[in-house]
């Protein structure tokens, strides 16, 4: 049994074994293991099949038709260089240049990232991504980049799928490995919500890079140069891209956000094109800009840098191709979209639709669209099984116009209102707008967009009124992360704190007024590590140690479930959420050559202890567990 753990261990079996791989894999002298993970699977599958998937409404489960999808993209001739390769060999001054001598469009895909946090709040499982990933990376030769990393998929890999984001960011860097893979990171706030130390924030990105990240698209919230400055940097270190960031608010052709006027972003882009960055984005997280604004805007911003422009909206107000459309126009060198099942409302424009729209015109992009038909078709098999996580948007919003909402947020805010029993998303939606003005008319995207939401979640819970809160608030304890913002602790708002409000919600206390990264000690990465390897984990790695620092408790809960439950993650998503119901059977492929096909044959009653026997037959064989029931 030694030998056959040997080689049919993940690490044998991907030629990453190397000498010190039989010290260094206890697992590999568990001769019990394959009972044991059979086991803990079966009390996942119990457990979810009885209790219901952790903070979702426990529903009849959803029957869904068996994928047809087949692997069968040919690979087509690029009329691109590979990418991946140029930067590789010519740094990232090379692939700027070449982006800038396109005269077609170049696109960015973000099925894998933004499409998804902004559709059904950041689900979706590695398992669906590499299961079209090879076929991805033939079908789109001349993509500019995939997103596929950053943001929200971080925490939400650890704290609601089970999964390791390193794991599935080595796994598509191996199963897509011509195309340049993009992340989106919150400079000072990398993949959190709050300012981490600057050494955190340095080994965060070395590491991203060395796991496979090729651009880093590095904003703040409050477009504050010196929380973007320590990024970028690190990022030029690693060779890779750094692509620096203009968070788009307001509208430059109205006069309801004065500060926000074209000079605000004209200025920002020269002051961002001195940090050294090679790529500027222009991030549209709302959807707010229109299509003469996006004329108007990109046409200055090529005028005023001389780097390619790399835009980013989202479909939410239903004007996102249009858009796009006005600014391939005025010149824009690359946008992002989304293959069309995951694309539209709080998500990127769609792909395809984007390529119809410019036919006729020289920039149009350049795309195999029956490819990307074939690549759409998965998306639209694999997203009923997160409808579940679905935000309600199904049609455009222009409401959003006057709220400024986040695509990226639509979603997750509307889960935790209701699940603070406040059904009517308009009530948020009217506070959202009311606290921006009270915070002095923020750029909202995260963390600002978080602390300007939970404001408006506390306000209504606590029944509080603008008034209430400027004649009262000395006497009220708001959220933490509200107080933090006021403090400085995320950075400084381009047009400063408003002064009276910040007073009363400090209570007195001195905000900083200095980047938060200077006066935060470094972390101790060897402290961490000793801590990690006290609560048994053997040999901590530099990301095991770095997603402890970044998510303390939900990587420990993580690790704990992780050894409750072990590979969750080979589960196909139907059942992961949803368990399986009586006589329905599914194989489950642990390691290479080790599959389980487990059946549930029969749920028994509760004693009077409320626990289930739950008979299952796996491999043949008949086993049963038992569950509690906690409804
Ligand atoms: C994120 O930070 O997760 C975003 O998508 C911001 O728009
Ligand atoms: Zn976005």
């Amino acid at each position: 049994p030694f030998l056959e753990q040997v080689i049919t261990h993940p690490t044998f079996t991907s030629g990453q074994a190397t000498t010190t791989f039989i010290d260094e894999t206890p697992a590999l002298f568990d001769f019990e293991a394959p009972k044991h993970i059979s086991n803990q699977v079966l009390n996942y599958v119990g457990k979810i099949t009885v209790n219901g998937f952790p903070g979702q409404e426990h529903k009849a489960q959803q029957s869904f038709p068996k994928l047809q999808y087949r692997a069968h993209v040919e690979a087509s001739k690029p009329t691109q260089p590979d990418l991946v390769a140029m930067l590789h060999d010519q740094g990232a001054g090379a692939v700027a240049k070449w982006v800038q001598q396109q005269p077609q469009l170049l696109l960015t895909d973000t099925s894998f990232r933004d499409a998804h946090q902004s559709l059904f709040a950041t689900r979706m499982r590695t398992a669906d991504m590499l299961r079209v990933a090879p076929d991805y990376g033939r079908a789109f030769p001349n993509l500019f980049s995939a997103e596929m990393w950053g943001g929200a998929t971080f925490d939400v890999a650890y704290r609601f799928l089970a999964e390791d984001p390193w794991a599935r960011l080595a796994a598509l860097r191996k199963a897509m490995p011509n195309t340049l893979l993009q992340m989106l990171f919150r400079g000072s706030n990398a993949v959190g919500y709050k300012n981490y130390p600057d050494n955190v924030i340095k080994s965060f990105i070395a590491e991203a890079a060395r796991t496979g990240i090729d651009l880093f698209r590095i904003f703040d919230s409050f477009n504050w140069l010196p929380q973007l400055q320590p990024s970028i940097e690190a990022v030029k270190e690693t060779g890779k891209i750094a692509e620096a960031t203009i968070c788009y608010t307001g509208d430059i052709l109205g006069s309801a956000h004065p500060h926000y006027d074209l000079k605000y972003y004209v200025d920002l882009a020269k002051e961002l094109a001195n940090t050294g960055a090679d790529i500027i984005a222009v991030k549209d997280m709302a959807a707010l800009l229109k299509p003469e604004a996006a004329r108007v805007l990109i046409s200055a911003l090529k005028d005023a840098v001389d780097l390619p422009i790399h835009l980013h909206t989202h479909d939410t107000t239903g004007n996102g191709v249009a858009t796009y459309v006005a600014a391939a126009k005025a010149g824009v060198d690359v946008v992002d979209v989304a293959q069309s099942a995951v694309a539209g409302t709080t998500s990127q424009p769609s792909m395809e639709s984007l390529y119809y729209a410019l036919a006729g015109n020289e920039r149009q992009p350049d795309l195999n669209i029956q490819h990307a038909e074939l690549i759409d078709d998965y998306f639209r098999d694999v997203r009923p099984y997160y409808n579940n996580f679905a935000n309600r948007v199904t049609g455009p919003l222009t409401r959003v116009y006057q709220v400024e909402m986040p695509g990226g947020q639509y979603s997750n805010l509307q889960q935790q209102a209701k699940s603070m029993g406040i059904d009517d998303f308009n009530t948020v939606m009217d506070m959202y707008e009311q606290v921006n003005d009270m915070f002095g008319d923020l750029i909202k995207v995260t963390p600002s967009s978080k602390v300007v939401g939970d404001m408006a979640l506390f306000m209504l819970q606590q029944h509080l009124t603008p008034d209430d809160v400027m004649e009262r608030g000395d006497h009220i304890d708001f959220p933490e992360s509200v107080v933090a913002f006021f403090r400085g602790e995320l950075g400084q708002p381009p047009f400063g704190f408003p002064k009276k409000l910040q007073q009363i919600i400090l209570h007195g206390a001195k905000p900083l007024t200095q980047r938060p990264g200077e006066v935060e000690p470094p972390a101790d990465f060897d402290k961490v590590a000793k801590q990690l390897q006290d609560e048994g984990v053997a040999h901590p790695n530099q990301q095991q140690i770095l997603s402890a620092i970044l998510y303390p408790e939900v990587y420990a809960d993580y690790r704990k479930r992780q050894a409750e439950f072990g590979p969750v993650t080979a589960l196909d998503t139907p059942v992961f959420f949803q368990g399986l119901h009586v006589g329905q059977q599914t194989a489950v492929t642990v390691a290479p050559g080790r599959t389980y096909v487990v059946r549930l044959d029969t749920i028994g009653d509760p004693d009077a202890a409320g626990l289930r026997m739950l008979y299952f037959t796996v491999n043949g064989q008949k086993r049963q567990i038992t569950v509690r029931d906690e409804a």
